[in-house]
């Protein structure tokens, strides 16, 4: 019989440390011990987020082969038709903040939604979940902290930007968090569910 109660380890594939340290605290207060795990991530050209984040978990596990997760995260801004989209990671490191407010200048609907999949393999079970963030655009870049795109995008319900807030409270209302902490609450109410039956049986 499996011991829910214990952490249950769980590879984080990304290079991404902001990331790992945004996963952290709710992994943890769901029970589960997290390790980030760079140099896996296999990044495929596609316009959907749900695929790109099933192909670098299919790919992880073929050479880990240990339960995983990955999570893929876009930024899709609707006076861009939702550009840069699944293209985030290339268009921050081309254009950047200051190029993302380059093309809005001038536009005034400056809404946007920050989308986040994770898909975990924790054999035999495969879960793919979503998260979504809504907001806007600042005009401006503002704030220190987080990493990519947090300096100009302040989420619905607050004033600040990503940047300007804590860990804690960007996961108050980041995509990640909720994507995040839905894989894992589906995770352990199935372990939960199959504690009692032997998983590795033929
Ligand atoms: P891994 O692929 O190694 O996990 P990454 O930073 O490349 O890390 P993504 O491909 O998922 O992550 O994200 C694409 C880009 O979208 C990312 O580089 C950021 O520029 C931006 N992004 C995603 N989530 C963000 C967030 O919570 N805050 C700010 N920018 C974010």
């Amino acid at each position: 019989m499996k011991d829910t109660a214990s952490p249950d380890e769980i590879l984080f594939i990304t290079g991404n440390k902001h990331k790992y340290g945004e996963v952290l605290p709710i992994a943890d207060e769901l029970g589960f011990k997290v390790i980030m795990k760079p140099g896996y991530k296999l990044e495929i050209q596609s316009n959907s987020l749900e695929e790109i984040s099933l192909t670098a978990a299919l790919e992880a596990y073929k050479y880990l082969k240990k339960p995983l997760m990955v999570e893929d995260a876009g930024l899709f801004i609707n006076a861009l038709n939702d550009f840069p989209g699944p293209y985030s990671s290339y268009v921050f490191k081309t254009l950047g903040c200051s190029g993302i407010l380059k093309l809005m200048s001038g536009i005034t609907i400056r809404n946007a939604i920050f989308r986040s999949v994770v898909t975990l393999i924790y054999p035999p079970f495969l879960i793919i979940e979503q998260g979504e963030c809504p907001g806007t655009i600042a005009g401006e870049k503002r704030g220190e902290k987080g990493f990519g795109f947090d300096p100009i995008f302040i989420p619905e319900g607050d004033n600040r930007t990503f940047a300007e807030m804590s860990i804690e409270e960007k996961n108050l209302y980041s995509h990640r968090a909720k994507a995040v902490r839905n894989a894992l609450q589906k995770l352990k109410k199935l372990l939960e569910k199959t504690s009692d039956i032997n998983l590795n049986a033929p």
